[in-house]
């Protein structure tokens, strides 16, 4: 065997990691000077194998004693000079990031949700793939009422359709649990319809208030909703016009004073000075005939979230808010 002193020094002089890495194969290794000597063993006698075989160990255990204090020492050198060579300066300039931000129509949505809950609400989900009764007969849409034609809404082939308004998850709320029910139901909905003023998917909110104790009364539907405007728009007024809804009677549509023009007439208000932005009644007895619920009285309302954001951010045309360009994105941020 090299002589052991020789075969400490190699060690001790080796510079850096690579260099006693290689060191550590030639000693240490399956091929390595200690596995030769062990070969040796074999062709000793039994007397002088345990002489031989006890002088190298000990000879094994001060070369890895050597070993492992050298190659610490280099580790830690090489730890330093990185620690000094990378330095970073920490007043450098990084430059901005790409903040990211919420599109218009999710933080209308948002901004919805929180008054509703705020005034204890509940936010029900449901399925957008639906069926015939949830979607449109429990909702006192007869038969051949123009709103279930071929026209407007998307069938699948065996019977089911793309919700076309969010009323099903009241449905649905109405027949899994009892009044009283305070909810809304946000979500996209899906019609046949693509021109400058619709796209085939948008989102609605809808809220259902039931009552089984006392009546609710229009009143209360006209205050929660002047103010929900006001929360929305800010200080504009607020005015309600009879409609025609199938599931609600009696139904009313809500204006807000236009907030381009403040109601002296422009353009976007068709020189009414009123911008047109929910509906809402008094829920038709036969919706609650539909899913059995007895002696309650109840109001709802509806509304389109692209509308709110278009108004809110004075966006002109709906499509905008589809196309995912990113100039009309980065001016959310
Ligand atoms: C609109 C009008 C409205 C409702 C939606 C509703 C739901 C149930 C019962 C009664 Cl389960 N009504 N929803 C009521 C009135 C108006 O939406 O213009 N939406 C965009």
């Amino acid at each position: 065997m090299e002589d052991l002193d020789i075969l400490e020094k190699k060690i001790l002089s080796c510079k850096n990691i690579e260099e006693i890495e290689k060191i550590r194969i030639d000693i240490f290794g399956k091929k390595g000077v200690l596995a030769g000597e062990f070969i040796k063993l074999a062709t000793l006698s039994a007397e002088e194998k345990k002489d031989f075989a006890q002088g190298l160990n000990t000879a094994k255990e001060r070369l890895q004693t050597s070993f492992d204090s050298h190659y610490a020492n280099l580790k830690k050198a090489l730890l330093e000079e990185k620690l000094k060579s990378e330095k970073i300066d920490m007043s450098l300039y990084g430059g901005v990031s790409n903040k990211g931000a919420l599109h218009p129509v999710a933080e209308t949505m948002d901004k919805i949700i929180e008054y509703f809950v705020a005034l204890n609400f509940s936010v029900e989900n449901g399925p957008m793939v639906e069926d015939d009764f949830h979607n449109f007969e429990a909702l006192n849409l007869p038969k051949h009422h123009p709103a279930r034609d071929m026209q407007d809404t998307f069938y699948f082939g065996d019977s089911k359709l793309l919700r076309t308004h969010t009323s099903p998850v009241q449905i649905r709320k109405m027949l899994s649990s009892k009044p009283p029910i305070r909810m809304i139901a946000p979500g996209s909905v899906f019609r046949r319809d693509y021109d400058l003023t619709h796209t085939p998917m948008f989102h609605q909110v809808e809220g259902l208030v039931v009552e089984d104790k006392g009546e609710v009364s229009f009143a209360n539907l006209k205050s929660i909703l002047t103010d929900f405007l006001q929360h929305m728009f800010g200080s504009v007024e607020v005015r309600f016009r009879p409609s025609f809804f199938p599931f609600t009677e009696p139904s009313a549509e809500a204006d807000i004073s236009c907030i381009f023009c403040g109601g002296d007439g422009c353009r976007v208000c068709s020189h009414t000075g009123w911008l047109e932005v929910l509906g809402c009644g008094i829920v038709d007895p036969n919706v609650f005939k539909a899913v059995e619920y007895e002696n309650v009285s109840g109001y709802a309302f509806g509304l389109g979230v692209e509308r709110f954001a278009m108004l809110l951010h004075k966006i002109p045309d709906l499509r905008s808010l589809f196309e995912g360009d990113i100039r009309l994105l980065e001016q959310f941020r």
